[in-house]
């Protein structure tokens, strides 16, 4: 009896201590798993050991699309792709939705209408990024360079540079791009650039907020955005100096392992008879991390996250590509 008694006793002054120690971690468990910065999206952009050649061909790219595809791809529905990351509730935004969750304007038939493979990467000069895109009715961009006319096949790509949006709370996958589009607006240090990457010029334009073209990065002797048609539709490849960032982040944007940028996607897909159509149900537009609105609110973008890891190195040479001379003085720097 005195052993039960005791026993009982114990059980009944620790039960509440336990009690309040069990829920406050399930509390504070659930409430982490509920808290979403922004829209949910994060990319991680390692870094290159050597600088990226800016032409279309994303063969320098294979290593790091392999880490990031399936899980950042770019398609309607990214839930169906495994991608329960994203956050953004269907039917939120100013959105349709009509094909998939990630549609914000027009139509989509399928990842062979439009989809993106896409990745980034850094060094201490530029932030990288490339898609590998899929769509059924490219257009080559071949209007006015000087201004956007009217609509591309293209993506938008958007920067909250010193990462100050405000962020929201949601429960998994019910971020409301409606609503938290509406508590923020677009500040000096949030910019935004639209980039036509396949042109009848050759070099890719860059329109400063999708409008007119930025004066340093449209420029085609400077080469900061190219591209090329595909089997399946077409690349876009672009460099982006740190310098750029400059005006808006108001100093040098010096990255750094753990520096984070607000960021987002939006692609533009432009189908049927040139210079081919925007609106459904032929073309429309899809975003990365919102359902768009990203040009109204940094609110809604996602994080761009760069790491010090550096990737590997490219993993092989092809001799055939090679002049013998020059073949032989890589294999004599190897010896
Ligand atoms: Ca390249
Ligand atoms: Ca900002
Ligand atoms: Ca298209
Ligand atoms: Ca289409």
């Amino acid at each position: 009896m005195f052993s039960l008694n005791r026993k009982s006793s114990f059980h009944f002054q620790v039960n509440p201590v336990v009690i309040f120690v069990v829920v406050g971690c399930l509390l504070l468990s659930v409430s982490t798993t509920l808290v979403m910065a922004h829209s949910g999206g994060e990319v991680i952009s390692k870094k290159t050991p050597s600088p990226i050649t800016i032409d279309g061909n994303l063969d320098e790219w294979a290593l790091v699309f392999a880490e990031s595809s399936p899980l950042q791809d770019i398609v309607a529905d990214p839930r169906a792709h495994g991608q329960d990351w994203y956050q953004v509730m269907l039917g939120s935004g100013g959105d349709t939705n009509d094909g998939g969750l990630r549609v914000s304007r027009g139509r989509f038939d399928g990842d062979d209408d439009f989809s993106a493979r896409w990745a980034t990467l850094w060094d201490d000069d530029y932030l990288y990024v490339a898609f590998d895109v899929t769509d059924d009715s490219v257009h080559v961009y071949d209007r006015d360079y000087e201004v956007r006319v009217p609509d591309i096949d293209g993506v938008w790509l958007l920067f909250d540079t010193k990462h100050d949006a405000p962020v929201f709370e949601y429960p998994n996958h019910e971020f409301n791009t409606g609503e938290v589009a509406g508590q923020s607006s677009y500040e000096a240090d949030d910019h935004f650039w639209a980039f036509a990457s396949i042109t009848a010029r050759g070099a890719g334009t860059a329109w400063v907020r999708a409008d007119a073209a930025d004066p340093f990065l449209n420029d085609p002797a400077n080469g900061h955005v190219a591209g090329q048609v595909t089997a399946t539709g077409y690349t876009a490849e672009i460099r982006l100096p740190w310098s750029v960032f400059e005006p808006f982040f108001g100093g040098p944007l010096v990255p750094k392992d753990g520096t984070v940028i607000g960021f987002d996607i939006t692609f533009t897909d432009v189908d049927g008879d040139p210079p081919g159509t925007y609106g459904a149900p032929l073309g429309g537009a899809m975003a990365w991390s919102s359902d768009f609105e990203n040009d109204n609110s940094p609110g809604v973008l996602g994080d761009l996250i760069i790491s010090g890891e550096v990737i590997a190195g490219p993993t092989s040479v092809n001799p055939a590509d090679k002049l013998p001379t020059i073949w032989g003085r890589i294999k004599g720097e190897y010896r």
